[in-house]
């Protein structure tokens, strides 16, 4: 009892110390909607020593490869989304692993999301340069942040969303 006691003291002096010891117990989640309002999928975030991981869950698309990015605004406001904002870039780079412009991609670019013949998708993606911690470059900061599905593919490397059309569902980032 007493050992347990030091040892739950020792580890919280240790947290104190090292907050990104402690990372790995955040996490969190998002209900992802289409325009029409219907939930057509989720994601789990939770922290990594290399970034965020995001695990999505999706189904009612069309298949083939869509764009899939964090947004700069914790608002989903359908059938538009724009009140998502832009996408999550927190390092003022341009958009895409491939552009030709630099500093690229943004904090928020994912890879695409491949949608299978039945309409469902489920993929993992790492936001490295991301935190759920407090910051400029947390997916909670002043505003919150949003996951936003796109109609088309991203071709991953032009300004300022790869050509990914319409946005077509959308959903915030929640503790
Ligand atoms: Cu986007």
């Amino acid at each position: 009892m007493r050992i347990q006691n030091l040892l739950g003291i020792a580890s919280l002096a240790l947290f104190a110390a090292y907050p990104s010891l402690a990372a790995g117990t955040k996490s969190a989640h998002v209900e992802i909607k289409n325009a029409q309002g219907t939930k057509i999928g989720t994601a789990k975030i939770k922290s990594t020593a290399g970034g965020v991981k995001v695990d999505v869950k999706v189904s009612q698309l069309t298949s083939g490869e869509h764009g899939i990015h964090i947004h700069n605004v914790g608002k989903c406001e359908g059938p538009a989304f724009t009140t998502a904002g832009g996408h999550f870039n927190p390092t003022s780079a341009h958009h895409g692993v491939n552009n030709t412009e630099t500093p690229h991609p943004h904090v928020g670019d994912l890879a695409n999301l491949n949608v299978g013949q039945n309409g469902k998708a489920s993929a993992s993606f790492t936001v490295s340069g991301a935190t759920l911690e407090d910051g400029a470059t947390s997916l909670f900061h002043e505003g919150g942040t949003s996951l936003v599905i796109h109609a088309k593919a991203d071709d991953l490397k032009s300004d300022p969303s790869g050509n990914s059309g319409d946005r077509i569902a959308c959903g915030v980032i929640e503790k």
